[in-house]
């Protein structure tokens, strides 16, 4: 049965723009992975060491790929984009993760559903809500709850229109 996702998608390594784009059209041609919207483009002020400016957008999937498989897929589109997985908080190409996936709660050691900083983080919450005002998020919490700092919002400035999404 497909079920939807959430994937937060981010670039400040070459045509970022361009990497967001060939992202979601990687993850369209993916079996079992279904791309149905995407919110519009943020630029960023990153968080981690100082490094290039990012774009963020956040698209939602409906999925008939358990959790890991889906997550293989997001590594797939990764690698297909020349990422190399070497500093942790570092600049990429591109970076693909689940931010929720359906009503599951996972918690293994390379996976953790949603996603547990996506809280804390205006580059997230931004273009998620756009497509989703009530979402998942770790611990049970509610968007109401929150007290996301203002300066975690401040760094996030609308930059483009929604990525393209491919005809089914
Ligand atoms: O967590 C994804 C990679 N990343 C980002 C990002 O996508 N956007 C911003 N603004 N800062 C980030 N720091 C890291 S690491």
């Amino acid at each position: 049965m497909a079920v939807p996702a959430y994937l937060g998608l981010g670039s400040n390594l070459g045509d970022r723009l361009a990497n967001l784009q060939r992202a979601v059209d990687l993850l369209a041609d993916r079996n079992g992975v279904e791309l149905l919207r995407s919110s519009r483009v943020y630029e960023t002020e990153p968080v981690g060491p100082p490094q290039p400016d990012y774009l963020n957008a956040v698209v939602e999937v409906r999925t008939e790929l358990e959790p890991r498989e889906l997550l293989d897929a997001c590594l797939g589109v990764e690698a297909e984009l020349g990422r190399v997985r070497d500093e942790r908080w570092g600049p990429r190409t591109i970076d693909v993760d689940i931010l929720v996936y359906d009503e599951r709660e996972i918690d293994e050691p390379d996976l953790v559903v949603p996603h547990p900083r996506m809280h804390e983080r205006g580059f997230v919450l931004v273009p998620l809500r756009e497509l989703e005002p009530d979402p998942m998020l770790p611990g049970g919490r509610s968007i109401e709850s929150l007290r996301l700092r203002p300066d975690a919002i401040l760094g996030v400035h609308l930059h483009a229109p929604p990525l393209r999404v491919p005809e089914r």
